[in-house]
């Protein structure tokens, strides 16, 4: 089972993702927001609009995970997600929802009982879940992105 301090530690990652992101990006123009530096990669603008798009979706997860008995977690395909007008605009949209989306994300995991986290449903390709997997991946998922933009931005130079 989770721990307390595993608790924490998940609710500190999620907490710290925004301002991170910030420092990565705030300085950077439109063009080096939208430039493709690796060839078959994301700019750093679709990682942050996929970023909203998919933080949005694994918190609706937590939610019905942690609401419903044995709900089924509908996948995205997010690769088309960030095709859409929605998600090719400035990133300032994406960045408030993390802002806001992140801090209720951890206010929600700081106050979950240790045993919420085996609450289970199911994820048609992925089989069982738990909601301390989608927990932790929540908190992956902004780490991966926080990489990912690095290394475009390490391209870059
Ligand atoms: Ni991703």
């Amino acid at each position: 089972m989770l721990t307390a301090s595993e608790r924490d530690a998940l609710v500190a990652t999620i907490l710290h993702l925004p301002a991170q992101l910030h420092a990565l990006v705030d300085r950077l123009d439109l063009e080096q927001l939208n430039t493709a530096y690796i060839s078959n990669e994301w700019t750093i603008a679709q990682n942050i609009h996929h970023l909203a798009d998919t933080q949005m979706t694994l918190f609706i997860r937590i939610k019905l995970l942690l609401l419903e008995d044995y709900p089924t977690l509908k996948p995205f395909d997010q690769d088309t997600w960030v095709t859409t007008v929605d998600s090719v605009g400035p990133i300032e949209t994406s960045l408030t929802i993390l802002q806001g989306l992140q801090e209720r994300a951890a206010t929600l995991v700081n106050s979950l009982d240790l045993a919420s986290f085996e609450r289970t449903g199911w994820h048609p390709e992925n089989g069982e879940t738990t909601l301390e997997q989608v927990v932790r991946y929540y908190a992956r998922h902004g780490e991966l992105h926080l990489e990912q933009i690095g290394q475009v931005l390490a391209a870059a130079k």
